[in-house]
């Protein structure tokens, strides 16, 4: 990312703030990781442990060949599992969140599932601020978002209605 030489043929005060700057991507980089996830083939089932937060989110999903396999779990081990399987043809057509804190960071506190057939959740508590993604055409066929020891952030990634 940063070559040495590049760092030598700098001055003094110029150094310092690369320093600072660095030392800011490594704190983000310890708090929290990105995650992405989208499976070749279909959302299988969805896991989730929540508590008064929601603390992990994973994905039991089918690859190109159609073989179910299990995605990393993003998120802690804290609160109790929940879990949902979708049927065959079953879309995600919307979620639904409340954003609140819990010691301090700003974490989702309660997530719901909306598909073409059924809702899931809320999983963790409401309380909080409401945002949800409201899918009018389309379909959620992945998700996005940061991870600690708690659920951070949740993003969809959608695909245009075939
Ligand atoms: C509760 C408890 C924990 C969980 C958090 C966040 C406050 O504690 O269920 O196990 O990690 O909520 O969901």
């Amino acid at each position: 990312m940063v070559d040495s030489h590049h760092i030598l043929s700098i001055n003094y005060p110029d150094v310092e703030m690369l320093g600072l700057r660095l030392q800011r991507v490594v704190l983000h980089f310890f708090t929290f990781q990105c995650w992405i996830f989208k499976p070749e083939g279909r959302i299988v089932d969805i896991s989730i442990r929540s508590g008064e937060a929601v603390d992990s989110i994973s994905f039991n999903y089918t690859d190109k060949e159609g073989l179910e396999d299990d995605s990393e779990i993003y998120g802690g081990d804290g609160g109790l599992l929940h879990a949902f399987a979708l049927s065959e043809g079953e879309n995600i057509i919307g979620i639904s969140e409340t954003i609140g804190k819990v010691s301090n960071n700003t974490v989702i506190t309660s997530l719901s599932f909306k598909t073409d057939i059924e809702s899931y959740g809320p999983f963790g508590m409401e309380e909080g601020t409401t945002f949800s993604v409201p899918v009018i055409k389309g379909r959620i066929v992945g998700f996005h978002g940061k991870h600690g020891a708690l659920l951070d952030s949740i993003g969809v990634i959608l695909s245009p209605a075939e």
